[in-house]
């Protein structure tokens, strides 16, 4: 028995796994029934696959494939298994023919049944085995489910305002001044990215093992880049000039003959914003959300660029003497002053609006309100071994073909705000709740 070995709280994670599918449920609920089959994001699957996708993981992660239990449903089972990635199978348009909802919820209410089973009575913390040791497992269903919530949400935001029902008491959070542009210097230093597997409860095999990159001097924007800011850049013709794009970036403009970000609307004359539940005229003071191709090509324009990954850690996580904390604004646990995160509003809010959430080096919203893209290019840290408890979930993303996110989103849970939590996608992939800010690295000359 290791010293690592806890006393493994089943009721925590009992309580979370409930949560979660509670949070599902109501996910799902906010859809009119004639949405059900419809693929709101041509490249994902339809919409009935992620309501059996959720249970189907949990089940076959937990009770097949690390507890040897048997099978509920294997037909099930094995459609319901995987389908992530624009760019893959999902893509291909063979659709296989998809159940009845009663059946999905049947076989869901069955792979509920035997996981809090599970949970409370199994031997689901054995050290030194290849997918239990740590409880990592169960741990990997309940991050899995949360990060799908996230997924679930910006397809949602796809779908016509008429197949959504609207919580009666949402409103957007429209009021917000202008953030002033401000540019902060970041002084060198080192950066933590990765961590090792024993030094936290549950981290993904791409966050590990330890890594940690020495960073020069650069500056920062204080805020997001927000929609004011990119519509210069959409007035000055910056979707018609090919300087300012990558060579495969530029002919994605063309061929989808793009002209403004996916989350506006022109009608009348006037910009408006897409939001979850209605449009509006363009917020001007929201951050941005816009594909990694579009955030580059605005910062070439700019004279600046894309933080890397490392950068982004170091404005969000570094501080004075070397120090790191475990989120931008210090060591207290996430909470609703802190940022826009965990499903606290259904759109962005205004950037600048939560100070409270500011770094060490006053750089705010860095965690929350919409992820922000790097220019690093996702790949393993040295030493990465794929982890047994869902040996995909990195390594097929590894191609070169997907940059970095970090931080976190009106959508991400709480649970995922941690510094080496990475998210990623492709370049041109418009659907995220995702923002960017501009670096420079030398302020004398910015
Ligand atoms: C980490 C968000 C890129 O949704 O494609 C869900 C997460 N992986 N099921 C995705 C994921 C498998 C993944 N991202
Ligand atoms: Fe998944």
């Amino acid at each position: 028995m290791s010293i690592a070995t806890s006393v493994l709280n089943r009721h925590a994670l009992l309580t979370r796994y409930l949560r979660n599918r509670e949070r599902s449920r109501a996910l799902f609920d906010l859809l009119a029934d004639d949405a059900y089959y419809s693929r709101p994001i041509a490249l994902r699957h339809p919409i009935v696959f992620y309501e059996g996708h959720l249970p189907a993981f949990s089940f076959n992660t937990l009770i097949k494939r690390a507890l040897g239990g048997p099978s509920i449903d294997p037909a099930l089972e094995a459609l319901f298994a995987r389908g992530i990635d624009p760019g893959d199978h999902a893509a291909s348009g063979v659709s296989p023919g998809w159940p009845a909802r009663s059946a999905v919820r049947e076989f869901a209410a069955e792979a509920d049944r035997r996981v809090v089973e599970a949970i409370e009575h199994a031997d689901i913390e054995r050290p030194g085995h290849p997918l239990l040791d740590r409880a990592e497992a169960a741990f990997a269903i309940l991050e899995h489910e949360a990060m799908h919530q996230e997924t679930l949400l910006y397809m949602w935001h796809q779908l016509p305002f008429a197949e959504k029902r609207r919580p009666s008491s949402y409103a957007p959070r429209l009021d917000g001044a202008l953030p002033p542009h401000q540019w902060l210097e970041i002084p060198a230093g080192r950066a933590t990215l990765g961590v090792d597997r024993a030094a936290i409860q549950f981290g993904w095999d791409n966050e590990c093992p330890a890594a940690t990159a020495d960073v020069a001097t650069f500056t920062i924007e204080r805020h997001d880049v927000t929609n004011a800011s990119f519509l210069e850049f959409v007035d000055a013709g910056g979707y018609q000039d090919p300087r300012w794009w990558r060579g495969e970036d530029w002919t994605w403009v063309q061929s989808e003959r793009m002209t403004h970000p996916l989350f506006w609307e022109r009608r009348d004359n006037r910009w408006y914003w897409r939001g979850m539940f209605e449009l509006m005229p363009l917020p001007l003071a929201w951050p941005v959300y816009v594909s990694h191709a579009e955030a580059t090509a605005f910062c070439r324009w700019r004279g600046a660029r894309l933080p890397t990954e490392a950068e982004f850690q170091r404005a969000a996580y570094g501080a004075p003497h070397d120090r790191e904390r475990s989120h931008p604004w210090g060591d207290d646990p996430p909470a609703a002053a802190h940022g826009v995160f965990d499903f606290s509003s259904w759109d962005p809010e205004p950037a600048g609006s939560h100070p409270a959430g500011a770094s060490a080096w006053g750089v705010e919203d860095l965690v929350g309100n919409g992820w922000t893209w790097t220019s690093t290019t996702f790949a393993p840290f040295p030493g990465f071994r794929p982890m047994a408890s869902y040996p995909e979930y990195s390594a097929d993303f590894f191609d070169g073909e997907h940059f970095v996110m970090k931080g976190a989103s009106p959508a991400t849970a709480r649970e995922l705000l941690r510094p080496t939590f990475r998210n990623w996608f492709r370049p041109r992939y418009p659907y995220v709740y995702a923002t960017f800010r501009c670096v420079r690295q030398d302020p004398a000359r910015g």
